[in-house]
């Protein structure tokens, strides 16, 4: 009030206005509403003002930010708790447990259990990506690229000990006694991996395969600039074979070499397969956290794939620039069924082990789009267009471009553990749709499954196509009564043609490709499809045939593969792929594939293993055989 002070020699300036009585008073109240007015538009300046870092505390302006930021963020917070200082000051659904200290306060930690609950488990989150409220109505945004990983992370952490518990086997299994043969057949497996791995180690560490007759290495242009493909593909099968120090050298190079800022064009299914499925299986069977670290920064990677406007992914990316594209090959700029549709395990694990329901999110809108568009006699055709989400070409196969599409609709019904019923509907309607229309038997007596374009039937099998006996299989354990006995025959039927098919050949080995026509019966036909390029699917159903019948024919005819891949693919320095099954003196293609280490050995090991290796009950495994755990427990721990 300095203004109104009489100064000495001076009057008063009301006074010296010469103001009387009830006009002083009335200024002196219309000075007062004045100064009111001019205090509290400090609170409207902007948070920068120097203006009002002048006037007001310091504490003040933190609290009006933080709360105006929560409230945009997130309409579980109320201004009312924001205000409450035991609250971070970043938007409350962003706070992540494991950023909070130990002691934080209990209140604090029950606050942000209730935030996660809010945001619901990632599987349920509605497809479509984040959800926007609009004009009172909730509409689904495109998916989007970039990853909003921080704003979307739940406050949930991941508790491996937990998660451990909660398998209903040993891992590696209880080791009964067993009769020597099927041990010393073991062991002979065990062998070839690491003669495989040994070769791979001496001449190609740090490349992506062998090759095994130049004793070198080589890279390729599948996995956009990532190296080290075998070893990521061999990491859990080293452990399971109990290869302790080969499983050393090779964590030994992940965590030492395995660079993820790379920059060139990957396939998106193969670097999710291979390098995420591996990496979540060697974390999820060793607790190591250096594969889950690698698994989810890989991941985040994969995103920008799927910023397209239906969210079905493109085939190609850059990993450095996030720049996506289709296959050149595939047509009308299309994206691949069996290279879509083969994402759904790795990334409810990556959600699962994050706290991130974005790669949850990308891959139930995934299902959505497939399950919206029409499907012509019930099945699903390879090539879909990610711009319009509908169906470019209507070619069928359970083989090569379609086939690891259906195994991950009963896989993710298995992995949840029985809950997703959605995903084990659209594979028992896909099943029933393939063998109504593509289910076809041989004059010979053979079971086959035939390939369909627009509705025209190319009998012929793929090798890839031969897993299904094995899906087959696995799918009918859990088909009802009455259809149970009739899918594990079928299974049986589908598993002898593709033995057909190995035991029709001079080597033993199985073509890429055999036809049933003008006479000729599981025997490739064609030049072009006589190689073998040490591909898995034919063991893996002898795998899971074995398991689910003990009938000991699979471990015999498994056993002949072993044989023959040792007479015919063992040459100085690792196994190699051939190109003509039909001649005993087969070329080699010098290529030691990492699907070699990841799936073929495993399979045939798993085959003379007991059960409770790699218990079914507990794991799935992934398109390239790596084994993610079935969630009978919601692993997510409550924030400690
Ligand atoms: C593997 O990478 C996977 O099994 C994939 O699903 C199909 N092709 C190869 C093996 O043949």
């Amino acid at each position: 009030m300095v203004l109104l002070r009489k100064l000495p020699g001076m009057p008063g300036w009301p006074a010296a206005l010469g103001l009387r009585l009830p006009q002083k008073f009335l200024f002196l109240l219309f000075l007062s509403g004045l100064l009111t007015l001019c205090f509290g538009a400090l609170f409207l300046l902007p948070d920068s003002s120097r203006f009002k870092r002048l006037f007001l505390p310091r504490r003040a302006t933190a609290s009006s930010s933080s709360s105006s930021s929560s409230s945009a963020s997130s309409s579980s917070a109320s201004s009312s708790s924001t205000r409450d200082t035991d609250l971070p000051r970043s938007p409350p659904a962003a706070a992540e447990p494991r950023h909070a200290s130990p002691a934080a306060p209990r209140r604090l930690r029950e606050k942000l259990r209730t935030v996660a609950r809010m945001a619901g488990p990632p599987a349920h989150t509605a497809p479509g990506s984040r959800q926007q409220v609009q004009g009172g109505e909730r509409r689904a945004e495109p998916a989007t690229g970039a990853p909003p990983a921080r704003e979307t992370r739940a406050p949930l952490r991941f508790d491996y000990e937990r998660f451990r518990r909660s398998l209903r086997h040993p891992v590696r299994g209880r080791r009964p006694g067993e009769d020597p043969e099927t041990r010393a057949r073991r062991m002979k497996i065990k062998e070839m991996m690491k003669f495989a791995w040994d070769n791979y180690k001496q001449y190609a560490l740090g490349k992506n395969e062998l090759r095994p007759l130049t004793k070198n290495g080589h890279i390729g242009n599948m996995f956009g600039g990532l190296r080290g493909a075998t070893v990521v593909d061999a990491l859990d099968t080293l452990y399971i074979m109990e290869l302790e120090e080969e499983f050393q050298e090779a964590k030994k190079w992940v965590e030492k070499s395995f660079d993820l800022n790379v920059n060139g064009e990957a396939s998106l299914f193969e670097v999710n397969i291979r390098y995420i499925g591996g990496l979540l299986a060697a974390y999820y069977l060793t607790g190591e956290e250096v594969f889950k670290s690698k698994a989810l920064e890989l991941g985040e990677k994969l995103l920008p794939a799927f910023n397209t406007p239906t969210g079905i992914p493109r085939g190609v990316i850059n990993l450095g620039s996030g720049m996506s594209w289709s296959w050149g090959w595939a047509s009308a700029g299309s994206s691949i069924l069996a290279e879509f549709g083969t994402l759904h395990l790795e990334f409810l694990h990556l959600s699962e082990l994050s706290g991130n329901p974005v790669f949850a999110e990308k891959v139930m809108n995934i299902r959505k789009v497939l399950n919206r568009v029409e499907k012509p006699q019930g099945l699903y055709p390879n090539f879909l267009s990610p711009v319009t989400g509908n169906w470019v070409q209507h070619h069928v196969s359970i083989g090569g471009l379609g086939d690891s599409f259906y195994e991950y609709l009963i896989k993710s019904w298995l992995m949840s553990d029985k809950k997703d019923s959605e995903a084990k509907k659209m594979y028992d309607d896909a099943l029933e749709a393939i063998e109504k229309h593509l289910v076809k038997k041989s004059a010979g007596g053979l079971t086959y499954i035939a390939e369909w374009r627009g509705g025209i039937l190319d009998h012929k099998m793929g090798h890839l196509a031969c897993f299904s006996g094995g899906m087959i299989a696995l799918g009918a354990e859990h088909a009802g009564q009455e259809r149970k006995q009739h899918y594990m025959d079928l299974a049986a039927e589908i598993t002898n043609t593709c033995h057909e098919s190995y035991a029709r050949s001079d080597t033993k080995l199985g073509p890429e490709a055999f036809r049933f026509d003008a006479g000729t019966e599981a025997m490739a036909t064609r030049l072009s499809e006589r190689y073998y390029i040490l591909r898995p699917e034919v063991v893996e159903s002898y795998m899971y045939m074995w398991r689910l019948t003990h009938n000991p024919k699979y471990r015999q005819w498994g056993w002949e593969v072993v044989k023959a891949l040792e007479k015919h693919c063992r040459v100085e320095a690792g196994f190699s792929g051939i190109r003509d099954v039909y001649t005993t003196t087969p070329t080699h293609d010098n290529m030691q594939q990492s699907f070699f280490l990841a799936e073929t050995l495993k399979y045939l090991y798993l085959l003379f293993c007991e059960d409770d290796v790699l218990s079914l009950d507990d794991w799935v495994f992934n398109t390239e055989a790596h084994p993610l755990p079935v969630n009978h427990t919601n692993f997510k721990a409550s924030v400690q």
